[in-house]
């Protein structure tokens, strides 16, 4: 079977914003009498940000303590003082290994498809100079988040892809979840031991290492 897609999350396999959002979220806790290390902030990579603020108050076992309105002002203070980070990123922050994949999709006329809980996907794009590579950037919000696999489903159709002959890459164990429930070859960025616990099909330690050839070979596409 011929590979009709390739679909990317953000964070963690085109580049790091985590730490932006983890300082985004630190100060934001710190607020409300919350104490959040960076060990903590591995469990919010690919959780959206509603789910990440309820981590964040269960772990300050403050979860009851606030009204939806309240937490969705918490969400937009952190998500305001983020944005701003991001002002800091630019074309060299694109992690190695991503141009020269998305060149040889672009050789081979193969979609490539942004599947991003990050609902600022359109801006970090722009602002590494990406934004013309992609075919599709799936908006996040109103469906089901991952380990859900509804983005990678939608990020399938919208490139007119049978999600068998797609590829997913992720960081998280979340997202390498919804890729395997959507029915697609899971390719893992990070440890090995955690992402092929999620189920990921191959694991590479850093984009450096991504190569089509072996993720073709493993995946039976060609
Ligand atoms: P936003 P990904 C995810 O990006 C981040 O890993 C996660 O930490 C963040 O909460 C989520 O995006 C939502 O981001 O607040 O910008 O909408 O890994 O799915 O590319
Ligand atoms: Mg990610």
């Amino acid at each position: 079977m011929k590979l009709q897609a390739v679909l990317f999350d953000l964070d963690g396999v085109i580049t790091d914003t985590a730490e932006y959002h983890y300082m985004a979220w630190k100060q934001m806790a710190e607020q409300i009498g919350i104490d959040i290390d960076r060990a903590f902030n591995e469990q919010l990579k690919g959780i959206s940000r509603m789910e990440s603020l309820e981590r964040i108050l269960v772990h300050g076992r403050k979860e009851q303590q606030y009204t939806m309105e309240q937490k969705e002002r918490l969400a937009a203070d952190k998500n305001k003082h983020y944005v701003s980070l991001l002002t800091q990123l630019a074309p060299e922050h694109v992690y190695p290994g991503i141009h020269e994949l998305l060149d040889q999709l672009a050789e081979r006329q193969i979609p490539a498809v942004l599947t991003s809980a990050s609902k600022n996907a359109p801006q970090i794009l722009s602002s590494l100079g990406l934004a013309e590579r992609f075919h599709t950037i799936v908006d996040p919000d109103g469906i089901p988040g991952k380990p859900a696999p509804d983005i990678f489903l939608k990020g399938a159709e919208a490139a007119g892809a049978d999600p068998a002959c797609c590829i997913g890459i992720e960081d998280a164990q979340a997202g390498v979840e919804a890729i395997k429930a959507a029915g697609m070859f899971a390719v893992g960025i990070g440890e090995q031991e955690l992402l092929c616990a999620s189920g990921a099909d191959i694991v590479f330690d850093s984009t450096a290492k991504l190569n089509l050839t072996s993720v073709l070979q493993a995946a039976n596409l060609n």
